[in-house]
């Protein structure tokens, strides 16, 4: 974006060795003196109502433009949180775009008037997008850390490719370079900050974690939310860190800290964890009113302590400026900041008609033709299935299983494409390399990425720890660097722990960025029930409640050849996808087919007719298909012709194909394995009632399980599902309706 006022970041200063420089100490004062008057300014704007929140980095500024004069924007990488206005000003973003975003304009360089100010990102400067959920974009810095570290191990793997999701995906990296988060101390009680630090650590990967303890989480004191009330004490055990532990009120000590911080990380040693102790003046936001919590000797300390004021001080006190010059100075930030809240309040707003831009990919459409190569294809030489893969099983030709070509689809897609990584609990052969030789692999509970590490490696295939919200949120920072990750939850039932991760994080990226970033990574799901003793927590279906979810898109295979084509173009899409895999479909007899070749794909939204038939429409998906396919067969001796649509993906879903459908049959059945109330097929049923009631001969019946768990006891799981017989008596029913 053009902005009017120019950055407020100046060349590169020299530091001179053990003391700063007057003309760095200038600057240091000169950028955390804008960033409190560009609080001003919008609290300001608030109280006129003119924006409609306001959050400050009052008190954190010294800490702040230390990370930033430490590190490189453009070179290195930043997950800031809401609270960085001083460290995102020192990195280069201008106060015009903060005011273009704190105004809600269309050219809020950040994210397009769709987030609150202060919710940073910039592609140029290396600013990733970050949400208002505390603590997640630890894990996407973990992940960018990682993709950096893998990039320049594989610098081939950076090239573009015009055939998939990769032609529109530059990619940038630096051997050398450091991946900086923050957060509040408050914010330390979320599971992802010990997660981040857990594979941080791990995997010394150079990422700066700075804790800006201000002392306060809204209204909730340091002491509720960490025990012993220090959070350096208890990370202090972590392998690998560099630490530190600072007055975050003194930027000399936070740009030292920062600086050997910086220099561990590029040095390859690992991470580092600074801890600054900073002060809060203007409450937690312009909603909130610290009297009503601290008391007044407190909040009086705390004021003694104002970083602005003590550098201030210091500047007179060494000579640096003089209080004429300090007033000049100050003068014209004062001019800077109102002229760019000027400025932004007179920008064009964005258009109601630009709402549903970015919710998915404008390049590439997963149900274009281009993802249409649905002809089998005679097995091709070196196939997938001849080497690695599922052992026994999957050699030799003649019908796979859907294990089998998802496994293959893996292989394939793995050598087609090196920017792709697989992980997640147990998917790896063995993690301890020098078992390798001597064992057969592991490669999954379900053995679906069974021979990729043998085959791939250990540094694009591994296994996570054991924590979901780690794979989800590591997997959006591999993908906004231009990777694909490819990661498994190992059963649907746990995916919940995932679930901040991919509501609020992965499905936003691309729509909160104005389209500037996304985070195209596919998560492959083992779901559903017919497992006779899965019992509650490995039986679970949920799929509705990831497909009321926007930018998100949900598949759902019910055998071998769509699961393999549509993982395909899962992997070549440009959105993150969750691909739902039926374990009871994994090894079944039915939908069993030969390989298709590296080059199958099936594009999202075109439901497959499983069965034509001129009586009854029933539109269903996954372990469904198979039971209907039986209530027909027993239907159609009762003279009852069913057509059985299999959707194949649930969002995208080929609204089409079920319209044609249902004009030719008037009579339409939805069904799913999922529970029926608040289910997907109350949907699917709503829109055929409202779009097509004047074709329909009948009301529009659905098929789920009961609104419970499943249980353990087969005669209980039994009675539960939906079964053939409960398809085929509603087929009966609605016949005669
Ligand atoms: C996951 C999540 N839970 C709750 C909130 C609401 N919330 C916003 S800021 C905040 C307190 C954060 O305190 P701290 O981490 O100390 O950061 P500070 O604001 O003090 O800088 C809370 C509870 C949120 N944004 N995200
Ligand atoms: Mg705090």
């Amino acid at each position: 974006m053009e902005s009017a006022v120019s950055s407020a970041r100046e060349p590169e200063l020299a530091v001179v060795a053990g003391s700063l420089s007057h003309q760095r100490m200038v600057e240091i004062y000169r950028l955390m003196y804008l960033s409190r008057r560009v609080d001003d300014r919008e609290i300001l704007l608030k109280r006129q109502q003119k924006i409609f929140f306001q959050i400050s980095a009052a008190g954190h500024e010294a800490l702040q433009v230390a990370a930033a004069l430490a590190l490189k924007p453009g070179y290195d990488w930043f997950f800031p949180y809401y609270r960085d206005r001083a460290l995102c000003l020192a990195l280069g973003v201008t106060p015009a775009e903060m005011m273009l975003q704190a105004v809600g304009a269309a050219a809020d360089p950040a994210s397009g008037g769709r987030q609150m100010p202060t919710h940073w990102s910039s592609r140029p400067l290396h600013i990733v997008s970050t949400s208002s959920s505390t603590t997640t974009q630890l894990l996407h810095a973990v992940g960018c850390a990682e993709a950096g570290r893998y990039f320049s191990h594989h610098p081939e793997a950076a090239e573009k490719d015009s055939r998939d999701y990769r032609a529109f995906h530059d990619v940038e990296f630096h051997g050398d370079e450091v991946v900086f988060t923050s957060l509040g101390e408050g914010s330390t009680s979320q599971g992802e900050f010990w997660e981040a630090l857990n594979t941080a650590s791990n995997q010394k990967l150079p990422v700066i974690f700075c804790v800006e303890d201000n002392g306060y989480a809204i209204s909730v004191p340091v002491e509720v939310n960490t025990p012993g009330g220090n959070i350096s004490k208890l990370v202090a055990n972590f392998p690998n860190f560099h630490f530190a532990e600072v007055d975050g009120t003194d930027p000399e000590a936070c740009l030292r800290a920062f600086e050997a911080a910086a220099g561990h990380c590029r040095a390859g040693l690992g991470p580092a964890f600074v801890h600054g102790h900073v002060v809060r003046p203007y409450s937690h936001a312009f909603s909130d009113d610290d009297k009503l919590y601290r008391c007044a000797t407190e909040r009086d300390a705390d004021a003694l302590r104002d970083p602005l004021a003590k550098m201030q001080m210091r500047l007179l006190r060494e000579g640096v400026l003089t209080e004429s010059e300090i007033n000049a100075l100050e003068q014209s930030l004062d001019l800077l900041a109102a002229e760019a809240a000027e400025r932004a309040l007179e920008a064009p707003l964005p258009t109601v008609e630009s709402i549903t831009d970015h919710v998915y990919s404008g390049d590439l459409d997963p149900t274009s033709h281009d993802f249409a190569s649905e002809q089998i294809q005679e097995q091709s030489q070196g196939s997938s299935l001849a080497g690695g893969g599922l052992a026994g099983s999957a050699k030799g030709s003649g019908p796979r299983t859907m294990a089998d070509l998802i496994n293959a689809c893996l292989h394939d897609e793995m050598r087609h494409d090196p920017r792709i990584v697989v992980y997640g609990e147990d998917v790896a052969d063995a993690s301890r390399t020098q078992a390798l030789s001597e064992v057969e692999g592991k490669g999954g509970v379900f053995k679906l990425t069974a021979g990729l590490q043998t085959e791939f490696g250990s540094e694009r295939v591994f296994n996570s720890p054991l924590a979901e919200a780690n794979i989800v949120g590591r997997a959006i920072g591999y993908a906004t660097r231009g990777m694909k990750p490819v990661v498994e939850i190992q059963f649907f039932d746990y995916i919940w722990p995932a679930m901040h991760q991919i509501r609020n994080e992965l499905a936003l990226m691309r729509w909160r960025s104005n389209g500037a970033w996304a985070s195209p990574a596919v998560l492959r799901v083992p779901i559903g029930g017919y497992l006779t003793g899965g019992s509650i927590y490995h039986s679970q279906s949920g799929e509705s409640i990831f497909t009321h979810i926007p930018g998100l898109r949900v598949v759902f295979p019910s055998n071998a050849l769509d699961a393999n084509g549509l993982l395909r173009t899962a992997i070549r899409c440009d959105d993150p996808v969750l691909f739902l895999e039926h374990k009871r479909l994994y090894r079944e007899t039915y939908g069993r087919a030969p390989y298709p070749g590296p080059e199958f794909a099936i594009p999202f939204g075109k439901a497959r007719i499983v069965r034509p038939g001129t009586d009854i429409t029933l539109v269903t998906y996954g372990a469904l298909v198979p039971r209907a396919m039986q209530a027909a067969q027993k239907a159609q001796l009762q003279g009852i012709d069913v057509e059985i649509l299999d959707l194949r993906t649930l969002n995208p879903y080929d609204w089409e194909a079920i319209a044609t459908s249902v004009r030719k049959t008037s009579r339409v059945i939805v069904a799913h394995e999922d529970m029926l109330s608040w289910g997907y097929g109350a949907e699917i049923a709503a829109r055929i009632a409202d779009e097509l009631f004047d074709s329909l001969d009948s009301p529009v019946r659905r098929i789920g399980s009961m609104d419970t768990f499943v249980a353990y006891q087969p005669v209980l799981e039994d009675a539960i599902l939906p079964q053939p017989e409960t398809i085929l008596r509603a087929i009966i029913d609605l016949k005669a309706y």
